[in-house]
C-alpha cells in the first residue's frame, strides 16, 4: 500500500510535519477553498502540492473535488459545472494528480449523530445512533412525509428518544447532522436544510443512478485522455436516509454503474468502514472483484448492532474483516503491479487530542494509531507472499 492521509491543508490542526512522522508518504487534500462548481486552476494545485512537498510528501489522491448539486439532480447550471469538473481534472493532471474521490449522495455528504461517543478506554468515537436520527427526523426537522416511511416501533423509539433530549443535546444532534462534518462542503441551518431536500422530490434512485451515469459519461472520457481515474466513495450510512436515494451502497450498485459506464476510468474508493456497516458487503470478495478499479481504500472499521446503530470501532475490533480485506489489497497490488493508496480513516479521539480541537475523526493519535496497525498487518502478510 502507499501509506497516505487526508489532510485538510494549512488550516488542519495536524500539521504536515506530524504527518510525515507517522510514516505517510502520500498526502490526499482538497483545494477546499475553491467554492463547489469552480474550476480548480493550475496555480492553486501547485501551490499545494508545493506545501506537500516541502515537507518531503507527494499530493497523490484528491478527497474531493466535490460534485455540485445540480449535476446530481441534473438542474439549473449542471452542464457548466460538468465543463468546469472537466477542466479540472485536465488541470489536475498537467500537475501529475491522477486520482479523484468524489461521491454522489444527495445534499449531505456522510451523517453521524454523536460525534464523541466514550468507549470503554475514555478514548471518543464517531456513532451514528438509529433513535437520535429518528428524533432528528421526525420531531425536530419534522420533515414532511416522514411518519408514512417508518414502523410505528420506529416512530415510537423517535419521540421516545426526542422526549429524552435536553435543549442542548437537540442543538447538538441538529449540528452533528446538518452543520457539515468535515469534507462535506456543504452546510446548512434547519429552515435551508429542507428546503435542499426538497429538491430532490422528483428524484428517485434510478433518476439519480441516470444523472450519475450522465455526469460520468461526460467526464470519463477526459480522465481516460490524461490518464486519471474518478474513484466514487460508497453512501455513508450505505442505506437511504432522509427520504433521499442512495445509489452506492452495495457491490451489485457498483458494478451497475461499470455495466453503464465501462470505461477504466470508472473507480472505486473502497470504504470499509461505510460499506462494512451492511453485512451483506463481502469486503474483500469487493476488493478481489473490483480492485482493477480500486486506487483508493478507506481502511477502517464499523460496529454495528441489531437496533441500526454503528460507531467506528477500533481498527481490529469491528465488523471489518481487516487482516482478509489487507491480504485482498496486497494480491490486487501483485496482479496489478500497482501499489494502492491506502488512508486510514475517523481515528478515535485519544491522548492528548481529547483537550484539543479537531476535525471529527481527523485527529491525529487516533488515526497514528490505525496506520500503525495497518503497517504491521502489511508487513506480516507481505513475508508469506
Ligand atoms: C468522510 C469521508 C467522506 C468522503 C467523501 C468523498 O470521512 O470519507 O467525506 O471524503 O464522501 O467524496
Amino acid at each position: 500500500m502507499k501509506q497516505s492521509w487526508r489532510w485538510y491543508g494549512p488550516q488542519d490542526p495536524v500539521p504536515l510535519k506530524y504527518i510525515r512522522q507517522a510514516g505517510v508518504t502520500d498526502i490526499v487534500t482538497a483545494l477546499h477553498h475553491v467554492p463547489n462548481g469552480e474550476v480548480w486552476t493550475v496555480e492553486e494545485i501547485e501551490k499545494r502540492k508545493a506545501q506537500c512537498a516541502a515537507e518531503g510528501m507527494v499530493w497523490s489522491v484528491v478527497e474531493s473535488v466535490p460534485v455540485h448539486e445540480h449535476i446530481k439532480t441534473r438542474e439549473g447550471e449542471y452542464l457548466r459545472y460538468i465543463e468546469n469538473y472537466k477542466q479540472t481534472i485536465r488541470n489536475l493532471a498537467a500537475c501529475g494528480i491522477h486520482v479523484i474521490t468524489y461521491n454522489f449522495m444527495p445534499v449531505l455528504d456522510w451523517t453521524r449523530t454523536d460525534l464523541a461517543f466514550e468507549m470503554p478506554d475514555g478514548s471518543r468515537a464517531l456513532r451514528f445512533e438509529k433513535d437520535a436520527f429518528l428524533a432528528f427526523d421526525l420531531c425536530i426537522l419534522k420533515r414532511p412525509g416522514a411518519r408514512d416511511e417508518y414502523s410505528p416501533e420506529e416512530i415510537a423509539r423517535g419521540e421516545k428518544r426526542f422526549a429524552s433530549m435536553s435543549p442542548e443535546e437537540i442543538a447538538l444532534v441538529t449540528r452533528n447532522m446538518i452543520a457539515g462534518l468535515p469534507g462535506s462542503e456543504e452546510s446548512f441551518t434547519l429552515e435551508n436544510f429542507q428546503q435542499a431536500l426538497d429538491r430532490y422530490k422528483g428524484i428517485d434512485a434510478e433518476t439519480l443512478r441516470a444523472n450519475l451515469i450522465f455526469f460520468l459519461q461526460q467526464v470519463c472520457p477526459v480522465c481516460d485522455e490524461v490518464g486519471s481515474r474518478m474513484v466514487i466513495h460508497p453512501d455513508d450510512p450505505p442505506y437511504p436516509i432522509l427520504g433521499l436515494p442512495r445509489i452506492l451502497s452495495t457491490a451489485e450498485d457498483f458494478r451497475r454503474l461499470v455495466a453503464a459506464v465501462p470505461n477504466p476510468s470508472n473507480g472505486l474508493n473502497l470504504c470499509t468502514g461505510s460499506f462494512g456497516v451492511r453485512a451483506d458487503n463481502d469486503l474483500p470478495a469487493m476488493m478481489r472483484e473490483f480492485g482493477d478499479r480500486v486506487d483508493f481504500v478507506h481502511l477502517r472499521s464499523t460496529k454495528r448492532d441489531a437496533e441500526g446503530n454503528f460507531y467506528e470501532a477500533n481498527l481490529l475490533e469491528g465488523d471489518v474483516p481487516v487482516y482478509e480485506m489487507m491480504k485482498a489489497v496486497l494480491e490486487v497490488e501483485q496482479r496489478r503491479h500497482f501499489r494502492i493508496y491506502l488512508r486510514p480513516d475517523h481515528g478515535h479521539q485519544m491522548c492528548d487530542d481529547l483537550q484539543k480541537k479537531s476535525n471529527p475523526g481527523y485527529s491525529c493519535y487516533g488515526r497514528l494509531r490505525s496506520l500503525a496497525e495497518l503497517r504491521g498487518i502489511e508487513h506480516a502478510i507481505a513475508q508469506t507472499l
